[in-house]
């Protein structure tokens, strides 16, 4: 491929070159989808993005945006030999706000930058995810990343006031001027949050902040059955007001993490689900907590673990976070994220062993999540990484159930074949005239959401 063009708009540092690429552009963080590509493309800011998507588009050269590259379905990797387009220097937070509660970034900023200048703001972002140091702002709008806070804060679109994009012709669209009220047309934020980068690549977002909290806890509570933590689900969404996160997982899970990690157990008998309570606020969050109704599950619990210090907190949050990572270094697996709708959650727990066991007699199935959303990661070790046949059932069954096959992980390349199990042909059909009108020469990131 001719890279002249491309090297005259970036200069020579903004693009590399067979040797100097590694699998951190061309590997998706899971290990399951292996690309390659000629040439990764660094531009320093939104007009070097639109010159070389100018030139992609009068050339049919197609191109893969990445960010951290941390996405789990295979959003950003360069299957048939893409350009990857990484937003990996456009690190400036350029405007900060402590009055309003606003800040303006470019897209390569990583989302723990963004938290820690919202604190030096004597803000907060609302947006928690483990891969906090990697993931970059950009990849989790485009993404519309959830993560543990949801349940408070909502999504990433929730936190999205304004965007600058550039479509697949090199058009610049959006604007970043954080207007509590605007409704004047279609909401672009709205439309690109989530859109993977089949529509326009994200170069910066005005964000929303949120208050700073006085005070935060974690609690750590372990059940011998599901139901009983379910009940404490309930009551902590309903009465928690503090609440933040509320995450689920369970004893193999912690078992393998502990193992993987070298942590001592939380208690020495291992409890078979545990929940993880986070509740953040204004000070005197200790009284509140033990007039909630959840102090009643804190007295008479044998199983529960307090950390209200940064360090402490930490420690009880490790047994959580560590699952993805526990799991990567056993094998590769199969990921599937998936919403279970209101009061089906034991329903689903019921029946997923056996939906797994189906077609895999030996796999182990580690489930984990955040319990709040009822968003649960389905794991899967076992069956071979490129066999799917594992992966269709358990959407197949979770659909059935009238539940999400994407939380928050996105489509990608791993669930493009099955949209069609929550999206009607109708709607898939609208989707791909939204993307024509956005990407007519269909350069951006060809083959993520859509099959071909
Ligand atoms: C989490 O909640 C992430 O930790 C990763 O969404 C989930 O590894 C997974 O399946
Ligand atoms: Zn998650």
């Amino acid at each position: 491929m001719e890279l002249q063009t491309l090297k005259n708009i970036l200069g020579p540092e903004g693009v590399i070159t067979n040797k100097d690429i590694h699998g951190g552009y061309t590997t998706d963080w899971t290990g399951r989808y292996i690309g390659s590509t000629p040439a990764v493309l660094f531009p320093k800011d939104t007009a070097q993005v639109s010159q070389v998507l100018q030139w992609c588009f009068a050339n049919s050269v197609a191109v893969i945006p990445q960010g951290g590259n941390t996405g789990m379905v295979g959003g950003a990797t360069p299957l048939n030999g893409e350009l990857i387009l990484s937003l990996k220097k456009m690190t400036n937070i350029e405007e900060t706000d402590g009055v309003s509660g606003q800040l303006v970034t470019q897209a390569g900023v990583t989302l723990g930058d963004v938290q820690q200048a919202a604190i030096k703001l004597g803000w907060k972002y609302g947006v928690d995810l483990s891969a906090r140091d990697s993931a970059s702002i950009g990849g989790t709008i485009a993404t519309n990343a959830g993560g543990s806070q949801v349940l408070r804060y909502g999504n990433t679109r929730r936190q999205v006031l304004g965007l600058e994009a550039v479509t697949g012709t090199g058009e610049v669209v959006g604007d970043l001027r954080g207007l509590a009220k605007d409704n004047t047309g279609y909401h672009l934020p709205g439309l690109l949050c989530g859109s993977e980068g089949t529509l326009a690549v994200v170069t910066r977002a005005r964000l929303r902040l949120v208050n700073a909290p006085e005070e935060e806890i974690s609690i750590l509570l372990g059940f011998e059955s599901l139901q009983e933590a379910l009940r404490v689900v309930e009551v902590v969404k309903k009465d928690l007001y503090d609440v933040q996160a509320c995450e689920i997982f369970f004893r193999n899970g912690l078992s393998l993490v502990c193992d993987q990690f070298g942590l001592t157990p939380p208690w020495s008998t291992p409890s078979n689900v545990y929940l993880l309570v986070d509740a953040a606020g204004q000070s005197g969050l200790v009284d509140r907590i033990s007039q909630s109704p959840l102090a009643g599950f804190l007295e008479s619990s044998k199983y529960v673990a307090f950390g209200s210090d940064a360090v402490s907190r930490k420690r009880i949050w490790r047994y959580r976070e560590l699952h993805t990572e526990a799991i990567s270094a056993t094998g590769v697996p199969h990921k599937l994220d998936v919403t279970i709708p209101h009061g089906r959650l034991a329903d689903f727990y019921d029946n997923i062993e056996a939906v797994v066991r189906s077609i895999d007699n030996d796999a182990q199935l580690f489930l984990f999540g955040h319990a709040g959303d009822g968003n649960i990661h389905v794991n899967i070790l076992g069956p071979e990484p490129e066999d799917l046949t594992v992966d269709k059932v358990v959407l197949e069954f979770v659909a059935s159930i009238g539940g999400s096959i994407s939380a928050e992980h996105g489509i990608g390349r791993a669930k493009a074949s099955y949209l069609h199990f929550n999206r009607t042909d109708s709607e898939i059909e609208l989707f791909r005239r939204v993307k024509v009108a956005f990407d007519p020469a269909g350069i951006l990131n060809p083959g993520a959401i859509f099959n071909k």
